[in-house]
C-alpha cells in the first residue's frame, strides 16, 4: 500500500525516472534513465459538438464521440494532435441518439445512451462504465503516459488498464498461440514469418484490437496506431492490461459490448466488413508453388474432373513470370497464356496469379521503367531508392501508400485482367525481403499525404497494396467482383481481400494452430481467411491431409498450398480411402454454398463474422473462456475438428440448445460434453434444431449446371429458430442497388405439427422454380402436410426417417401434421 502511494504521488508529480524500458527489435543501447511522462491532474476542458478536450496544463487528451456504443480517446503529449487520418476507420463519426456531458465533484461524465465515460480529475484516469448496470467495464490503472524519442521525434506512447482476476482477452488477429490472449505478451510488426511456430510472434498481420470478457460482459479496445505495438495481457503484472507503441499517437477507440459478437460487429461498423466475394471463390482452390509448365497446369485441371472431384480455381505461383518479373509470362512455359486460361476457363478453372510487390531493377523492363520515371519507388531517408534482394534480384518497391502509386499499380493489371485472369495473390508485402527481412526504419512513405518513415508504414504497406489491387481490378473488370488474397494486412485490411495464414508446416500441431487463427481472424474483422491446407512446407501424412481438408471445408477460404521441395499435394495423392474422404468433404463443401454464400452476406450487411468460436457463442459460460477446438460455421453448424493423429472420438461441448448430429441425426442437448466417434471419414458436425440449411447440388465447379431446385434441410425444433438464405448474380455489385433476394424461413414445431414460414424480400429472383424438403426428426407420424393451405399428397419418408416433398419456392407457410 505505502509503494502504491508513493507510485501515485510520483505519477501526480508528473514525471518519473525509471529504469529504461528495452523495446523489442529497438534495444535501448545508452543506459541513460529514461524519463517517463504521465498526465497530471486535470485543469481545464472545453468542448466542441461531439468532442471533448480536457488539459492538464501542458497535454491534452481528445475525447470523442463516435457512436451510440464507441468513444475514441486520443492523447497529445504537448497539446498538438496529430493529423486525424486513418488507413483503418475511413470515417470516425457514426450516428449517435444523444450525448451529455456533466462536471461532478471528482470527475467529467460523457454519456450516451449506454455508456458513460468517466475522466477522474485528480489522477487523469478514464474509465468507461455501462449505464444499465453501472458496471466498470475499462478503467485506467495509470493515466495515459509517454516518453519523448530522441532518435526519431515523437513519442512512445504507453496505455495502461485494470485487468479483472478472472478476465479473459481475444483477437489481435495473427498471433499463433492459444486463443485466449491472457497472461501473454504480443507486439505487432508484419513479419515473413516462414515455417513459424505454436506462439511465435509477431507474424504477418497487424490487428490491434482486442476484445476484453470480464464477469461475463464484453468490451473492445481498437488501438488504431500503425507503428510498432505491443500488447500485454497481465503478464507483467497480473492486474494490469497494457498496450503501447513506438510512435504515432495514443489513439483507441472504446468499443461497448456488452456481448463479444456486438463488440466484434461494432469494430467492423469502424473498419469495414469484408465486400461480397465472387461466388466461385468460395469453392475449392488448388495451389502450389508451382504448377508449371502449361502442361503440368492442364494435367492438374483435368486431374480434378477426371477424378470428379469439384476445383473452381487453380493458381500460378512466382514460376509463371519471367524471371519473377511482375505482369510478364515466362514464355517457354507460357507460351499463350491467354489460350491456355481460356481452356482452363472453358472446363470451370479460374486462374489466379501471384504479384509481388518487388520490382526488379532493370531498365528494359517496363515497369521498372515506368515506375522510375513517375519516381513511384520508396526512397531511404538520404534520398536513396530503397533497395533490396527478393526473387527477382535487386529490387525497389512501390510506395503503396501513395494514392498516385496506387492507381498506377492498379492499372498494372490489365493485360492480365484482358487474358482472363480471375483474381490475384499479393504475397510478401510486409514488406519481405531477403536478407534483412523488411525495409529499414528510414525509408520514407508518401502515406496519403501525412508522411511518414517505414516506422509507421510497415504495418499498412501490404493492406495498401491489396487496396491498389482490388481498386485496379474492379475497375479493369468493370465492376465484377475482383479476387484477391494477401498475406500482410493492417486492420481494415478485410475492405480489399481475403487472407491466408502464410507459411505454415505439414504437423498436426500447425493443424491446431491454423485451426485457432482462422477463428482468431475472425473475431478480429477479418472474416475470409483459411490456411495453407496440408501445410505449406514439410510433407503431411495422409491422415493429416485428410483431417486438414475436414478443417478446410469449414474455413471461410478454402485452399491447398505446398512449397515446391514437397511431394505432389493434390486431394488424390494419397489413394484410397483418401481421396474418396477428401472428395466427400470438397463436395459438402459445394452442397453448403448457398448457406455459406448467405452467411458471407450476413458478414457483409451487418457485420457478424463467419467462424464464431464458443466463447463468442456462450461468454456467459465461464469453461467456454479457454475453448478453442470447436466454432460455428455461421450460426447454425457447429464444427468440431479432429486435430489429434488417430483419434478414434473427441469430446464436443455442444452450447446451449438442441443440436442434430450432422452424420446421423441423433439429437442431443447442448450445456454439456459428449463423446463423438471419429473414425477417418468422420469429423463431428452438428446442426442446431430449428436450422434450414440450404443445399445446392454437387457441381464440379460454381455454375457448372443450372440448380433447379434448391434443397432445404429443416431440422425440426419446438422452439422457433430462424434462417436466412441469401442469393443473387454471384459475381457482381448489383447488390448494392439491392438487387439480390433474401429469405427468411422460420421454423416451429411441437408434438402434432411443425410450421415453416418463409418472408422473402430484394429485386433478384433465383431461376429455379422449386424447393425439395427435407425434414429431419419429426417426432410424430405425418398425416397432412398443406402449402399455403394448398395440402400437398407427394411425399415420401426416406430410408433415414426424414419427410421428403417438394414445393414451389414462393410459398408463406407450410404446415405438417400429425
Ligand atoms: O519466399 O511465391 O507464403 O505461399 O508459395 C517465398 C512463393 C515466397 C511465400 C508464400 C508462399 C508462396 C511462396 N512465397
Amino acid at each position: 500500500m505505502e509503494e502504491n502511494k508513493e507510485l501515485i504521488n510520483n505519477i501526480i508529480t508528473k514525471e518519473t525516472i525509471e529504469a529504461p524500458i528495452q523495446h523489442l527489435n529497438n534495444p535501448v543501447t545508452d543506459i541513460k534513465p529514461i524519463v517517463k511522462k504521465y498526465l497530471s491532474p486535470v485543469q481545464s476542458v472545453t468542448t466542441a459538438g461531439n468532442k471533448f478536450f480536457f488539459a492538464d496544463g501542458d497535454a491534452k487528451v481528445e475525447i470523442r464521440v463516435v457512436s451510440d456504443e464507441i468513444i475514441r480517446v486520443r492523447l497529445a503529449p504537448h497539446g498538438v494532435f496529430l493529423d486525424d487520418f486513418s488507413y483503418a476507420v475511413p470515417v470516425v463519426d457514426q450516428k449517435v441518439t444523444t450525448f451529455k456531458f456533466e462536471e461532478l465533484p471528482d470527475h467529467y461524465a460523457i454519456s450516451t445512451n449506454t455508456v458513460t465515460c468517466k475522466v477522474q480529475k485528480d489522477d487523469f484516469h478514464i474509465s468507461f462504465t455501462d449505464n444499465l448496470n453501472h458496471k466498470v467495464m475499462s478503467e485506467d490503472a495509470t493515466p495515459m503516459h509517454w516518453e519523448e524519442n530522441i532518435e526519431f521525434g515523437g513519442y512512445y506512447v504507453y496505455a495502461t488498464k485494470k485487468c479483472g482476476a478472472e478476465e479473459n482477452f481475444y483477437g489481435l488477429g495473427d498471433k499463433s498461440g492459444n486463443m485466449n490472449l491472457r497472461g501473454r505478451h504480443f507486439q505487432n510488426w508484419n513479419t515473413d514469418a516462414y515455417s513459424f511456430g505454436w506462439d511465435q510472434d509477431p507474424l504477418y498481420r497487424t490487428i490491434p484490437f482486442y476484445v476484453g470478457v470480464n464477469e461475463q460482459a464484453a468490451y473492445g479496445i481498437f488501438f488504431d496506431n500503425t507503428f510498432r505495438s505491443y500488447f500485454d495481457f497481465g503478464r507483467e503484472d497480473n492486474s494490469k492490461t497494457s498496450f503501447w507503441a513506438d510512435g504515432g499517437e495514443l489513439q483507441y477507440y472504446y468499443i461497448h459490448g456488452p456481448h463479444m459478437m456486438d463488440v466484434v460487429k461494432r469494430y467492423q461498423t469502424l473498419t469495414g466488413t469484408h465486400p461480397m466475394p465472387p461466388k466461385w471463390a468460395l469453392g475449392y482452390h488448388q495451389c502450389r508453388w508451382s504448377y508449371y509448365p502449361e502442361k503440368k497446369v492442364k494435367e492438374i485441371a483435368d486431374g480434378f474432373r477426371s477424378r470428379n472431384i469439384p476445383c473452381d480455381a487453380i493458381y500460378l505461383d512466382i514460376d509463371y513470370m519471367d524471371g519473377y518479373r511482375c505482369f510478364t509470362w515466362n514464355k517457354s512455359h507460357f507460351p499463350d497464356p491467354k489460350r491456355m486460361i481460356k481452356e482452363l476457363a472453358n472446363d470451370g478453372f479460374k486462374t489466379v496469379v501471384m504479384i509481388d510487390p518487388g520490382i526488379k531493377v532493370d531498365d528494359n523492363y517496363w515497369v521498372f521503367k515506368e515506375g522510375k520515371e513517375n519516381n513511384y519507388f520508396c526512397r531511404r531517408s538520404d534520398d536513396y531508392f530503397m533497395e533490396g534482394h527478393v526473387w527477382p534480384g535487386r529490387c525497389q518497391f512501390p510506395d503503396f501508400t501513395n494514392p498516385t502509386v496506387r492507381e498506377w499499380w492498379g492499372n498494372l493489371y490489365k493485360e492480365l485482367v484482358d487474358i482472363g485472369v480471375a483474381g490475384v495473390w499479393n504475397d510478401m508485402n510486409e514488406p519481405a525481403v531477403f536478407g534483412s527481412g523488411t525495409f529499414p526504419n528510414d525509408v520514407r512513405h508518401n502515406y496519403d499525404g501525412y508522411r511518414g518513415s517505414h516506422r509507421k508504414a510497415h504495418n499498412v504497406y501490404g493492406m495498401q497494396m491489396v487496396r491498389s489491387t482490388y481498386d485496379g481490378l474492379k475497375k479493369l473488370m468493370r465492376n465484377k467482383r475482383p479476387f484477391t488474397i494477401t498475406r500482410a494486412g493492417y486492420s481494415g485490411m478485410q475492405r480489399y481481400g481475403c487472407v491466408w495464414t502464410g507459411d505454415n508446416v505439414a504437423t498436426w500441431e500447425h493443424l491446431k494452430i491454423g485451426n485457432i487463427q482462422c477463428q482468431r481472424m475472425s473475431v478480429s474483422g477479418v472474416p475470409f481467411c483459411g490456411t495453407d491446407i496440408g501445410g505449406f512446407s514439410g510433407e503431411p501424412d495422409p491422415e493429416l491431409f485428410t483431417r486438414w481438408i475436414q478443417l478446410g471445408t469449414f474455413s471461410p477460404f478454402m485452399r491447398a498450398h505446398s512449397a515446391g521441395d514437397t511431394a505432389e499435394r493434390e486431394p488424390w495423392s494419397f489413394g484410397e480411402p483418401y481421396t474418396s474422404i477428401n472428395r466427400t468433404y470438397i463436395e459438402l463443401r459445394y452442397r453448403l454454398l448457398p448457406y455459406l454464400y448467405s452467411v458471407f452476406w450476413e458478414h457483409h450487411r451487418y457485420g457478424f463474422p463467419i467462424l464464431r468460436p464458443l466463447v463468442m457463442l456462450e461468454q456467459e459460460n465461464i469453461s467456454n473462456g479457454y475453448r478453442q477446438d470447436e466454432f460455428t460455421f455461421g450460426d447454425k453448424i457447429l464444427v468440431c475438428p479432429v486435430l489429434e493423429q488417430g483419434a478414434a472420438s473427441r469430446m464436443v461441448y455442444l452450447p446451449k440448445g438442441k443440436w442434430y448430429n450432422f452424420w446421423t441425426h441423433e439429437i442431443l442437448t447442448g450445456e454439456s460434453e459428449h463423446s463423438i466417434a471419429t473414425p477417418l471419414d468422420h469429423m463431428p458436425l452438428f446442426v442446431r434444431a430449428g436450422s434450414v440449411i440450404p443445399e445446392y447440388p454437387v457441381m464440379q465447379y460454381v455454375g457448372e449446371k443450372d440448380v433447379d431446385e434448391v434443397l432445404l434441410n429443416v431440422y425440426f425444433s419446438d422452439y422457433e429458430v430462424n434462417s436466412f438464405l441469401f442469393e443473387d448474380h454471384g459475381d457482381t455489385f448489383a447488390y448494392e442497388q439491392d438487387i439480390y433476394s433474401e429469405k427468411k424461413f422460420s421454423v416451429k414445431g411441437t408434438q402434432y405439427g411443425l410450421t415453416i414460414e418463409q418472408t422473402r424480400s430484394g429485386l433478384y429472383t433465383p431461376n429455379y422454380e422449386l424447393y425439395n424438403y427435407n425434414i429431419v426428426g419429426l417426432p410424430f407420424n405425418v398425416n397432412k402436410i398443406t402449402v399455403d393451405d394448398h395440402e400437398i399428397t407427394d411425399y415420401t419418408l426416406d430410408e433415414r426417417n426424414c419427410l421428403r416433398f417438394k414445393s414451389n419456392k414462393n410459398f408463406t407457410t407450410i404446415k405438417i401434421y400429425n
